[in-house]
């Protein structure tokens, strides 16, 4: 019989939005849970790290203060797997930044007996090579280490976990159908509104980025590749063979006129007509206009762009910034399993993240 771990040590990378609500949730857990013990032994962001070399805890009550005061550069990545890989409990690694580096790290951190926990779409986005690299490392369930990345679709909603789910339970999923982006659903909510108002798109969203919306350069939502990375998690994860997000139709709402340039804002409004046609078509049909991403299982297809549906349907129903995400199955028949709910902002997403830690330490 497996003794559980009495103490599990965790190292958090990344602490901006996602990972300063994650160190926060962290040390209420950690307060709450007295059995594994939770340590934080190892936090870093960008330029700053903070560890100690005989593993002694960094106090989680004011960890980014203690990071602010004592960090000092940090270690290179394969010298941080040495480190965690020598420490005299199970670790837990959360990846909380967008690193592309990293994310390639995992099959090595893994090896090392390390789990990962992360909201980075990276790793699991990006070539099937390294997809598989990464769940070959995977060890044995309820020993490990293990790699779970509910927030990665969805902030903290059940995405990954229902639809894996469905899958081990032997499901049949036909097609997966949603609003993927919370940035795309707040454009679209505000521009193409039920009620047929809605200003001009560029206003849309320069409102979008003053309320801290998008991404710091809104390009980085406008062309589809966040949503086109959340379909290729879940298309894998259903069972397709999707080689990258941009190995299927993706539409990019950046005019191509404007996808080097550096006055993209101030020059947005230029292109506005084009976003109007499309909404005054849809609202001639009596449709609006949303942003979907779609995964036709039985025909293998995937595709990310503009549709238009009637005002009835529950993804022109959305709100704010909220994500729906429904899943069509052999089981739920006629009506689609639908998930709906906050798809982007810092406490949601850490929410994810810390309840992947809490199955781990289940596990453990
Ligand atoms: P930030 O605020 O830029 O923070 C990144 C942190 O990582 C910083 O502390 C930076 O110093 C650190 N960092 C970067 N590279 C590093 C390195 N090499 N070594 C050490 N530290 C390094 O990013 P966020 O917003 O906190 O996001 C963190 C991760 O969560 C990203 O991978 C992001 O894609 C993911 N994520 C964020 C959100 C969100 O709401 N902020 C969501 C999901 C995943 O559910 C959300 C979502 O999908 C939002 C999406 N834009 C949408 O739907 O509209």
């Amino acid at each position: 019989m497996s003794t559980r771990a009495e103490k599990v040590s965790i190292a958090v990378i990344g602490a901006g939005g996602v990972g300063s609500c994650f160190v926060t949730q962290l040390a209420s857990l950690a307060k709450s849970r007295p059995s594994p013990k939770l340590s934080l032994i190892y936090l870093a962001i960008i330029d700053r790290a903070l560890y100690h070399q005989d593993y002694a805890p960094i106090p989680l009550d004011n960890a980014l203060e203690e990071l602010d005061n004592f960090g000092f550069e940090p270690p290179s990545i394969s010298d941080i797997i040495h480190f965690l890989s020598k420490a005299p409990h199970k670790v837990v690694v959360v990846d909380n930044t967008s690193s592309q580096a990293i994310a390639e790290s995992y099959p090595a951190f893994l090896k090392g007996g390390i789990s990962i926990i992360t909201p980075n779409k990276k790793a699991f986005s990006g070539s099937k090579e390294l997809w598989d690299q990464i769940f070959s490392s995977v060890g044995p369930q309820g020993q490990g280490p293990f790699v779970y990345h509910e927030s990665s679709v969805g902030a903290g909603m059940p995405i990954i976990s229902t639809l894996n789910d469905l899958v081990e339970t032997g499901d049949r999923v036909t097609r997966i159908e949603g609003v993927f982006s919370g940035t795309m659903s707040f454009l679209f909510n505000s521009f193409s509104p039920i009620n047929g108002e809605g200003g001009s798109w560029s206003a849309s969203v320069m409102r979008a980025k003053q309320l801290g919306y998008t991404e710091p350069d809104p390009r980085d939502d406008l062309n589809g590749l966040d949503v086109a990375r959340k379909l290729t998690i879940l298309g894998r994860l259903a069972g397709m063979s999707i080689e990258s997000p941009t190995s299927f139709p993706v539409q990019s709402l950046v005019p191509q006129e404007l996808s080097g340039c550096s006055e993209f804002l101030d020059r947005l409004p230029e292109f506005d007509d084009r976003m109007d046609k499309e909404r005054q078509e849809a609202s001639k049909a009596n449709k609006v206009v949303r942003f979907v991403g779609s995964l036709d299982l039985a025909a293998q297809k995937a595709k990310v762009g503009m549709e238009w549906f009637e005002k009835s349907h529950p993804i022109a129903g959305l709100e704010g910034s909220d994500n729906i995400i429904s899943f069509y199955t052999e089981r739920y028949g006629r009506l689609p399993l639908t998930i709906r709910g906050a798809g982007a902002g810092g406490d949601v997403t850490a929410m994810g993240v810390l309840g992947d830690l809490i199955k781990i330490l289940r596990q453990i």
